[in-house]
């Protein structure tokens, strides 16, 4: 029988009929997440990607695994390489699949591959503004998110942007899961507040894994 790879853990805030957080659900992997980090982003350096309307995003990125999403004045989209080296993204590690495969299943979503990871870096004051994750080939798997150091307010609305968006704060360790009916809700992250992470310094990264292609 396969091990656990989660500390014993059932608890689920629901964000919607088919959206959770599964609180601190990575914690026992962060060490191991952040030495895969390392030797990816030797590789391939998160940067600072241009939004097709000309604006700089304040979340510096990366990728890894077969497709990497990208953004420039040309549009949204995934890619196999990297176009800051013309080489193909850093391969997706093992634990990374393993977790979010994990996650996934106990959110209720079985067999979940994912094929894309992006890598997010939150300075103080970087944010995310309301968007839908529609660049994806089809709808069907769910998003993985983790997050790691600074805690962040994380916004999810509807199916509509002008639905008014919930809160919730998203910490050092939690995973969401988000998929089926709340899969193209709008969500973003408000401005990270300036803090000190006993592990991480002053910063949030956040990893989302995707089926893309
Ligand atoms: C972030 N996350 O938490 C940005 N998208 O830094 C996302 O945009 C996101 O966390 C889809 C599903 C979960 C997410
Ligand atoms: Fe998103």
């Amino acid at each position: 029988m396969q091990a656990d790879l989660f500390a014993d853990s059932d608890t689920r805030i629901p964000l919607g009929p088919q959206a959770c957080v599964l609180p601190g659900l990575a914690l026992p992997h962060v060490d191991a997440i952040l030495a895969a980090l390392q030797d990816i982003e030797a590789l391939a350096p998160p940067r600072h990607m241009t939004t097709p309307g000309g604006f700089r995003m304040s979340a510096a990125i990366t990728n890894c695994g077969r497709l990497g999403w990208t953004t420039d004045r040309r549009g949204y989209r995934y890619r196999p390489e990297d176009p800051l080296s013309g080489q193909p993204w850093p391969g997706m590690p093992a634990l990374f699949m393993q977790l979010a495969a994990e996650a996934a299943a106990h959110a209720g979503f079985a067999d979940f591959q994912p094929d894309a990871c992006l890598i997010n870096h939150y300075a103080p004051g970087a944010g995310m503004s309301l968007h839908q994750d529609s660049n994806e080939r089809d709808f069907d798997a769910p998003i993985v998110s983790i997050s790691l150091g600074l805690p962040a307010t994380f916004l999810f609305g509807g199916l509509q942007r002008n639905v008014r968006p919930g809160r919730i704060l998203l910490q050092h360790g939690d995973v969401a899961v988000w998929g089926g009916a709340d899969r193209l809700r709008f969500h973003g992250v408000l401005p990270l507040a300036d803090g000190l992470h006993p592990r991480l310094g002053r910063q949030r990264i956040n990893l989302t894994l995707r089926r893309a292609g």
